[in-house]
Parts: structure tokens; sequence; C-alpha cells
């Protein structure tokens, strides 16, 4: 691998990011954590809550979702949200110490009034005093640029995996599509939240690819969420092969590596995790979590827990 690479991190090929992901793992999370210090306080991490406004009966066919109307996993799916009852949610969150409030449906791509709607909700959320975020699917230029109005902090549109292994989980659209929004949201000049999901039976080239996908856009993303699959009964993916820990926290340092100015929240997958393994994560450069009971549709680790974890580390949320 080129010195250039390391010092400018102009550009990542996935052949390099194979590199990393093969070094012997003392080699790795001392690389990660020389670029973590250069970068952030290691002993502080991002809080950010999530809420389902909008859950299930998605068009969409993502291998991984329980909310794919196609999915048979008991999911009900429900409206959109009122305003009022969201604001109620991130009034909550801000209590249990977050400072993002990350709001999804479960939409394709929003209908221009649902999107008048969660206008609301982002206006709301911010005069909370807290940072926005949504996921929303796909948007087109005039949406983003509604959204940009509402006070939109971040927008969370995930790549997921390698180009060659995106057909594989997902037939409804494609790779191009996603980067497109991307591209949309950046243009709009909304932050960029944007990672993937682990474990769903990829290859350590699909890692790599999906890392270096991520790291050659025109701007990394602000904030990078690597997420275990939560393999959830009814979903094409239930029975997929469980990520191996290390392999994990390989990822995460690898995404630290190659993105040194970005958040890396360590997303989905924490509540079957161990605190050894969560405790890796942070040391190989993880400085952002989902705090709360509930993901989406899924459990979290509790609240209680991340306390106790946090304590033991000795590790204090972001104000
Ligand atoms: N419908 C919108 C979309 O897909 O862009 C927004 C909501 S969608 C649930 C947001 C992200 O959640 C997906 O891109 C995926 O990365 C993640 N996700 C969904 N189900 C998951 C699961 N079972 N395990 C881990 N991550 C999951
Ligand atoms: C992200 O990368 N992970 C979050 C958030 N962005 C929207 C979603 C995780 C969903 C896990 C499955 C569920 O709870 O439904
Ligand atoms: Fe729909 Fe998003 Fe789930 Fe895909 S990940 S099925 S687009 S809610």
């Amino acid at each position: 691998m080129p010195d250039s690479h390391i010092v400018t991190n102009l550009r990542w090929s996935r052949a390099d990011v194979a590199a990393l992901l093969a070094l012997p793992f003392p080699e790795l999370m001392y690389r990660a954590q020389s670029v973590h210090r250069e970068n952030f306080d290691p002993a502080r991490v991002q809080i950010s809550t999530l809420l389902s406004i909008k859950t299930g009966g998605c068009p969409e066919d993502c291998g991984y979702c329980p909310q794919a109307a196609g999915a048979d996993t008991g999911t009900k799916a429900s409206k959109l949200m009122a305003v009022e009852a969201v604001l109620a949610e991130a009034r909550a969150a801000k209590e249990k110490g977050a400072a993002r409030f990350c709001m999804g449906a479960a939409w394709r791509s929003p209908k221009d009034h649902d999107l008048d709607n969660v206008c609301e909700m982002i206006a709301g959320v911010k005069s909370l005093g807290l940072e926005t975020c949504v996921t929303l699917g796909m948007l087109t230029v005039p949406q983003t640029a509604k959204l940009k109005d509402a006070g939109l902090d971040y927008y969370n549109h995930n790549l997921d995996t390698s180009p060659e292994y995106y057909g594989k989980v997902i037939s409804t659209r494609t790779y191009q599509d996603r980067l497109d929004t991307l591209a949309n949201v950046r243009d709009a000049g909304i932050n960029v939240c944007c990672g993937g999901i682990v474990g769903m039976g990829e290859d350590e080239s699909d890692r790599a690819g999906l890392i270096a996908t991520l790291a050659n856009l025109p701007e990394p993303p602000e904030s990078v969420p690597i997420n275990a699959l939560v393999a959830v009964e009814g979903t094409p993916l239930a029975n997929a092969e469980p990520i191996d820990a290390i392999d994990f926290v390989r990822v995460v340092a690898a995404t630290r590596i190659t993105m040194p100015k970005s958040y890396v929240r360590l997303s989905a997958g924490r509540e079957a995790m161990s605190d050894e393994t969560q405790a890796l994560c942070f040391l190989a450069g993880a400085n952002s979590i989902f705090h709360g009971d509930k993901l989406l549709t899924t459990k979290n680790a509790t609240v209680n827990h991340d306390e106790v974890l946090f304590a033991k580390l000795g590790i204090k949320p972001e104000s």
C-alpha cells in the first residue's frame, strides 16, 4: 500500500482495503487507533437515537429487512406517526442523553404530502436542540431541497454492501439508484450518513468493496454506520451465518483508517455482541452508537446496559 494513501487519504482501491482487512490484528488495531487519536478524543462517543416513524409494508425486497412487505415477519404495517407523538419520543431521547434523533420510514421513496409531515417533524426536533437525521429511501432533487429548508442535518442512505453483492440481496433497485440519491443529498448541502451491513453471506472482497466505495465517494460520508445483520425469522437472510466477532472489528478498523474524519457508528447488532467485542470496536475507532432499547423494529442493547458498559470503559457521551 503506498504511503501516500495513509498520509493524504486520496483514494483507496479495493486491494488496499483488502490488504488492511488482512493485516495481523495487532497491526490493524495500532493503525486504526493512531488514525482515531489524530482526529478524535478516543474516550468520547456520539449518541444517536432511532425512531421508526413509519413501519412495515415496504414495497422493496431488501433481503435483510423485516419491514419488506414480502417478508413473513409479522411486522405490522403502520401509517406515518403524528408529529406530536414523534416530538414526545424526541424529548425522551434527549433526556436519555441523545445528541441526534434519527427518524426512519419504510418507504421506497417519500410521497410529497408525507414529506411535508416529515419536514414538520424535523423542524420540531431541531427546536428541541437535537440534531436531526432521517432515512426515507430514494430522493429527488426538489425533495432534498425541501428537507434542507426544514433544517435537516443528516440523511441516512446506506450502500449496504459491495456493488457486486448488491443484486444478490436486493432486486427492486440498483446500486446506482443509491449513489444518485447520495449525490442529491450531498448537493443539497445535507450531511451524509452512509454505511452498510456485514454478516449477509458476503466475502472479504465484498467488505473491501463496500469500504472502498464509501471512502471513494466524492466526499466521504460524515457518518458511517456499520451494521451487523440482525437476522430476523421470515426474511430471506434469516439463516445467514453470523460474522465472526474479530472479522467485525476488522471492518470497523478498516472503516476508521480509510475515513479518518468520519464518525463510525457501531449500529445494528450490538444486542447480540459481547461487551468485549463492543470494547474492541471502540478501540478500533467506532465513536458513535444508537442508544435506546429499540432500533427500528428489533431490539437494541438496552439503555441500562450501555450505561454500565460506558462506565466500565470510561467512555463518555460527546456533548
Ligand atoms: N427504507 C429506507 C431505506 O432502505 O433506505 C430507510 C429505512 S431502512 C430500514 C435503513 C437501513 O436499515 C437499511 O439501509 C439497512 O442498512 C438497515 N437495516 C435494515 N434491516 C436491517 C437488519 N435486519 N440488520 C441490520 N441492518 C438493517
Ligand atoms: C442504519 O444504518 N441502521 C439503522 C438506521 N441506519 C436506520 C437501522 C437498523 C435496523 C435494524 C433492523 C430493525 O430494527 O428493523
Ligand atoms: Fe424498505 Fe428500507 Fe427495509 Fe429496504 S431496508 S425493505 S427500502 S424499509
